[in-house]
């Protein structure tokens, strides 16, 4: 099953813990957490493609009492494709890592990543030792990993395929230090002890 974009990062933010953080990738998957709502406890990314990931387990290994939800398109996880064998070494408790696989390089014009070409990350995934691997294949199990974001204690790694679609631009805050700074904030108060 393809899924909608932006339908299914409202679903993945439903029900989201006080202390759920998300890191969405460069590009369509930043559009997408905004247009599910602006929150403070979102880290827009505006660029550093291939960094989401490390970013994710930075903010893990610094807050453990924090949870961190990677969210980022195939583009940029094969960019950073190395920081999945780090994440499978460090192993931290609390973060997962959901990619939006359209196959594509949607934002700069629909060109076909390697993921069109053979490459299955979750079989990457799985060889970098992450712990829980997923292949989200309808409505059920979208609902399961927005729940797991919150419980599952380990690491996980998703892919959703994605539809090849490019839906209307919504964009964040674009200030790196204003969102760094927010983002800094409610990290603070949703840890603290
Ligand atoms: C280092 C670097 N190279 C290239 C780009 C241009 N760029 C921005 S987004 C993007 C494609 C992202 O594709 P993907 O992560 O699959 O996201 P999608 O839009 O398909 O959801 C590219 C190539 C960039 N921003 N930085
Ligand atoms: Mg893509």
């Amino acid at each position: 099953m393809m899924f909608e974009r932006r339908a299914t990062m409202a679903t993945l933010l439903a029900d989201r813990p006080k202390n759920l953080f998300l890191v969405p990738g460069l590009g369509s998957c930043t559009w997408d957490a905004f247009a599910a709502g602006d929150d403070d406890r979102n880290f827009y990314l505006w660029g550093a493609m291939g960094g989401a990931a490390m970013i994710g387990l930075g903010l893990a290994l610094a807050k453990p009492n924090a949870r961190v939800a990677v969210v980022t398109g195939d583009g940029e996880m094969l960019m950073g494709m190395g920081s999945l064998a780090t994440i499978g070494v460090q192993k931290p408790k609390n973060l997962s890592i959901v990619v939006f696989d359209n196959g594509l390089y949607g934002e700069t014009g629909m060109q076909e990543s390697h993921t069109s070409g053979g490459v299955d990350l979750l079989e990457v995934a799985r060889g970098c030792g992450i712990e829980r691997v997923m292949d989200i294949a309808d409505e059920a199990g979208l609902k399961e990993l927005a729940g797991l974001l919150a419980t599952h204690e380990g690491t996980l790694f998703a892919r959703v395929r994605i539809a090849p679609d490019d839906p209307p631009r919504v964009l964040p805050e674009k200030d790196g230090i204003v969102i760094k700074d927010r983002v800094r904030r409610a990290v603070e108060i949703a840890t603290r002890p």
